[in-house]
């Protein structure tokens, strides 16, 4: 099963509350409009690789609600709608509801403590891989499990390494037999089944690539992984995420597909 041929996503505009996000460096601030315009040129790209993209309006009280990976997950059979373990990101989950409710005949729910982020999920042919991190506890990756069991997909518990935000922070998706992964990613020995390319050293930050369809989206701040990749033969399209990056986020932070 191919799991990157996508028709359609949900995006959402930054608002001017976006350079507020949540970020681990304080010392680096965030250029508003050049987030604005890499989440621009980021739609453009999304629509370029084939999808009909829904842009939500943003919402200055939730700063990293741009990121809406997070707060959901979406399959075509249907949706979940999360409960985000950062406090000043769990109301972004009310936000998404109607959205989901417009495009997905099934949406199912996290409840009461169980918490979990969308960029903690990896969705790969046969097995879909939740990390438990900072923002997944136990019981919502548990529980998560079972509203994918619901939805037909086998899940599995999985550890993010302790250094990192989210799960796909350190590993994505390039084929359906090969991840991108940082080299911890990788000795954490997960990804037996799968070829792992490791990303060069120093240029860790490019594991949170994005494929979509036959595009393969890399931030443009990695020349060594792209040229990796290129020679390897993927459809490599650089795309520039470094004021993104400065909020802890990355490519596949900033949209839903299906
Ligand atoms: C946060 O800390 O929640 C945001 N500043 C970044 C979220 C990135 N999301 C993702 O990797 N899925």
């Amino acid at each position: 099963m191919r799991v990157f041929d996508f028709t359609k996503a949900i995006v959402r505009t930054p608002g001017r509350s976006v350079v507020d996000g949540l970020r681990e460096d304080r010392s680096a601030v965030p250029d508003l409009e050049g987030v604005r315009r890499e989440h621009a040129a980021y739609v453009a790209a999304l629509r370029e690789a084939g999808l009909s993209v829904d842009v939500l309006p943003a919402l200055e009280a939730f700063p990293d609600s741009v990121f809406v990976e997070d707060p959901a997950l979406v399959f075509p059979e249907g949706a979940v709608l999360l409960r985000p373990g950062a406090p000043t990101r769990l109301g972004e989950r009310e936000e998404m509801r109607g959205a989901l409710k417009r495009h997905f005949d099934q949406v199912l729910e996290l409840e009461g403590d169980e918490y979990a982020d969308g960029g903690d999920v990896l969705v790969t042919p046969g097995l879909v891989l939740v990390g438990m991190s900072a923002r997944t506890n136990r019981i919502g990756a548990q529980a998560l499990v079972k509203k994918l069991a619901a939805l037909g997909r086998k899940a599995t518990l999985a550890a993010t390494p302790k250094t990192i935000l989210h799960f796909k922070t350190a590993v994505s998706l390039l084929a359906e037999d090969t991840v991108l992964a940082t080299q911890t990613m990788a000795d954490t020995g997960i990804f037996g089944g799968f070829k792992i390319v490791v990303t060069p050293a120093g240029e860790e930050g490019a594991a949170n690539a994005l494929r979509i369809n036959d595009t393969l989206l890399v931030g443009d701040g990695f020349p060594r992984t792209i040229d990796l990749l290129s020679r390897a033969g993927f459809p490599v399209a650089p795309l520039r995420v470094s004021e993104t990056a400065k909020l802890d986020a990355g490519l596949s932070c900033m949209s839903l597909r299906w």
